[in-house]
């Protein structure tokens, strides 16, 4: 079926998605754009409201769940049959780029309202879903709505989550007006008969291998947590160097071990970061006395990164006895990678040559909404390039062709399933 995407219209749109930001704390460097969006606050619940506009017009009907995820339905000729779905998220980290999570949501509407304009009538009725909180900024949990739609998070666990201002979950998304028991938010299995995310790669191999479509075969699996390292602070002047017991030396040489434990596996799928250092008391003049660090470790094989995990606990133990620190990590979550399923997969390659696009098969390195949707029912995820491979950051750019590419393959991909038996 030829689906025409009105381009101009798309990038106006992200363009405006972008403007709901907080002011960038760094200089505004040409041809970026910088976007800090977190989950329920002002800029957050404008864009959401801005989009419900949009989705408004398009004739689709809207539901929001107790957390926010809120639903885009264009209701098909069967609709007591399983939906098919797709979608992604709007939250930003702290000065990222403009086209994260983005792309799935305002790509996916592209798409529903090409097949529209280009006269389709579903089957099996169509979704958009905005995830709620896909990046872990606020509650330190990555993918929270699609967690607690997939029973990937326990009610009782979401209520325990509290920001950096000591409010919970609970307290953050009823002052955004989301109201309702989060026990509701679960989905029964077989409510989808298939989700597809459209996403950029955040990854170089498309651009470097001038391919436009990435047909996802593999989410890796995200483990993130923290690791609290307690020494004994002291007089900067005072406090001699042999009776010393520095949290932050400490937790240099841990941030270090976190390092070498990847690249310890010889394997490039291996990846693992400390993004965050809180340094307490954090005085020009005083030794540090406990610092925490943020740990993210992901692998697509879920041993290789348990073993990278096993390390790290070892390497603190070894460095807390040396140096006569506590060391303690606290896991925030460690989740299964997903396999796409072969029949979407199959649907999105089928997708391509109708198209007349490219594609190869790849693993997503990022996590996704749609790491927690296969828990639901059959996932693909269809990656479009982005420069330089870079993303959370504000020079991430993708190429308005690139992405009419990958919302031509959504397109057709939705209608194929909408059509289809279950998979
Ligand atoms: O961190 C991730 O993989 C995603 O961008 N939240
Ligand atoms: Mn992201
Ligand atoms: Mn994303």
């Amino acid at each position: 079926m030829k689906v025409t995407v009105d381009e101009p219209r798309m990038m106006y749109e992200l363009r405006q998605l972008a403007s709901f930001t907080e002011p960038s704390t760094e200089p505004a460097r040409a041809g970026e754009t910088a976007v800090t969006r977190v989950v329920f606050t002002e800029r957050d619940g404008e864009a959401r409201a801005w989009l419900k506009e949009l989705a408004e017009a398009a004739g689709l009907v809207i539901r929001e769940d107790a957390v926010g995820n809120t639903f885009f339905r264009w209701e098909g000729s069967e609709p007591a049959l399983a939906a098919v779905a797709t979608g992604s998220h709007i939250d930003a980290i702290p000065n990222a780029g403009m086209y994260d999570g983005t792309v799935g949501v305002l790509g996916g509407l592209e798409a529903m309202r090409g097949l529209q304009a280009a006269g389709f009538k579903p089957r099996r009725s169509v979704e958009l879903i905005l995830f709620t909180s896909e990046e872990p900024t606020r509650f330190g949990l990555g993918c929270l709505g699609s967690r607690l739609m997939s029973g990937g998070l326990s009610v009782e666990a979401a209520q325990r989550l509290v920001d950096e201002a000591d409010m919970s979950l609970d307290e953050a998304r009823s002052a955004a007006g989301y109201s309702g028991g989060l026990g509701e938010v679960e989905l029964a299995k077989g409510v989808y008969a298939g989700f597809v995310e459209l996403h950029i790669e955040q990854g170089p191999r498309l651009e470097r291998e001038g391919v436009p479509i990435g047909v996802v075969t593999h989410i890796a699996a995200p483990a993130s947590g923290a690791i609290v390292v307690e020494g004994e602070g002291g007089h900067a002047g005072a406090l001699l160097m042999p009776v010393r017991h520095d949290a932050l030396a400490a937790a240099a040489e841990v941030a270090l071990a976190v390092e070498r434990a990847a690249l310890g596996t010889g394997v490039e799928d291996t990846v693992a970061t400390v993004g965050r250092c809180e340094v307490f008391p954090g005085a020009v003049n005083s030794v540090p006395s406990r610092v925490r660090l943020s740990l993210d470790v992901r692998d697509v094989e879920l041993a290789r990164r348990d073993a990278v995990l096993a390390s790290i606990v070892s390497s603190c133990e070894e460095i807390a006895q040396r140096r006569g620190v506590k060391i303690t990590p606290a896991m925030a979550n460690a989740d299964e990678p997903a396999s796409c399923a072969a029949a979407v997969v199959d649907a999105v390659e089928a997708a391509c040559v109708e198209a007349g696009v490219a594609s190869i098969r790849m693993v997503s390195r990022a996590y996704h909404d749609a790491l927690f949707m296969a828990r639901l029912c059959p996932v693909g995820m269809i990656f479009v390039p982005c420069r330089g491979g870079v993303s959370h950051r504000p020079d991430e750019h993708a190429e308005p062709g690139d992405l009419a590419a990958g919302v031509r393959v959504l397109a057709q991909t939705l209608a194929t399933l909408s059509l289809g038996e279950a998979l």
